[in-house]
């Protein structure tokens, strides 16, 4: 049993929705232990398309990091998600965050998630439930990672998933 740290981004359709599914679908995985608020965030990298909705669920599996990574795929797929461009727009989004204390790297999947140190929208919502859990190949926590990012105005909390 490993406690992986999920974050789920959407921008197309009803977001609220997609996210509601996602999480429904997610428990067929293992055990949904924490769901954070639900965020409204700029888009990075790729500015010029719809604001996301973002947020980060605590699972506990069995699933290897493998396993995990193609089943969300999978899921991905079946939840409406077409291909797109990178950091284009998507209806749903299901990266792994933090894989319990993993650090990994091949050529399908990379531990923890390469860029999560730079991204205020997935660590925003992962302080919510995963504060003090270390990034283990970076040894600082989740808290102290969102602390060293420039402040952001255009990520803000909007409520927890079941008021959307
Ligand atoms: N995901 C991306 C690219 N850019 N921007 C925000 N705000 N939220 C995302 O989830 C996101 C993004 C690629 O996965
Ligand atoms: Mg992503
Ligand atoms: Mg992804």
């Amino acid at each position: 049993m490993t406690l992986v740290h999920l974050g789920l981004g959407t921008n197309l359709g009803d977001r609220p929705a997609n996210l509601r599914a996602a999480v429904e679908a997610l428990a067929t995985l293992g055990t949904v232990s924490a769901c954070s608020q639900v965020w409204e965030t700029a888009p990075l990298y790729v500015t010029d398309q719809p604001a996301f909705l973002n947020m980060a669920v605590a699972l506990v599996t069995t699933l290897s990091p493998h396993d995990l990574l193609a089943r969300l795929k999978r899921m991905e797929d079946q939840l409406g998600r077409v291909a797109s461009v990178r950091y284009g727009p998507r209806l749903i989004d299901l990266d792994i965050l933090l894989y319990g204390d993993v650090v990994m790297d091949d050529e399908i999947l990379t531990l923890p998630h390469p860029r999560l140190h730079e991204r205020h929208f997935a660590l925003a919502p992962l302080a919510e439930i995963a504060g003090p859990c270390l990034h283990p190949a970076l040894a600082a926590s989740v808290e102290t990672l969102l602390g060293r990012l420039p402040m952001a105005d255009d990520v803000r909390r909007i409520g927890p998933l079941l008021t959307l």
